[in-house]
């Protein structure tokens, strides 16, 4: 059966309970080309006249898809995570764990997010200019930086004291410095008892 004609077949049929706008029906329109009513969730988009359908996906309409139950299209900031979002925690704020984007922020992402002084993807070299946490290598960043002639960095719990411990390694030694006899320094595995 031809098409048009399958359709003035539907619309007869439906006499009375749905709606015949002749040559106007229209999938876009207010009455489809089957003599429905347009609704949301019958997959045929209404937004021409009075339709104000941004999207219909017709039983793919709702929470976490790409159109909504209103038939609104799902985009950023709305509170609702579609399948072209990583996240959407309901605003277009950065530097929240959710960027304005929807994308997620943290370290290790390539994206110097907010509070980040570089991000190259937390690659495990901390000496090519940007460490794993995602900041400028500097003294007291808790990495070593060869390039930076650091032996040591301890973050926090940088002091004189361990850097002296980092000289006497670095001296292949492996000395310590005894705690009595005047603070004299011995190999390991020498006594402390005077040579006879
Ligand atoms: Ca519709
Ligand atoms: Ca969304
Ligand atoms: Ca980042
Ligand atoms: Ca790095």
């Amino acid at each position: 059966m031809h098409e048009r004609a399958l359709r003035r077949w539907v619309c007869a049929a439906r006499a009375g309970e749905g709606c015949d706008d002749g040559v106007n029906n229209s999938q876009n329109a207010a009455c489809t080309n089957v003599c429905a009513v347009n609704v949301c969730g019958d997959g045929a988009i209404y937004n021409t006249g009075d339709g104000a359908e941004e999207c219909d996906s017709g039983d793919n309409n709702g929470p976490g898809q790409l159109c909504n139950a209103m038939c609104k299209v799902n985009v950023c900031g709305d509170g609702d995570k579609s399948p072209k979002e990583q996240c959407d925690d309901g605003n277009n704020a950065p530097g929240d764990g959710c960027s304005a984007s929807c994308v997620l922020e943290g370290c290790g992402n390539q994206i110097v997010d907010p509070g980040e002084g570089c991000d190259d993807g937390a690659d495990g070299d901390n000496d090519d200019g940007c460490t794993d946490a995602c900041t400028i290598p500097s003294c007291g960043d808790g990495f070593v930086q060869a390039s930076l002639n650091e032996a040591c960095d301890l973050g926090g719990a940088n002091s004189n004291a361990a850097r002296l411990y980092a000289r006497l390694r670095a001296g292949g030694l492996r000395r310590r410095v005894s705690s009595t006899k005047g603070g004299a320094v011995r190999r390991r595995g020498e006594t402390s008892q005077p040579s006879p």
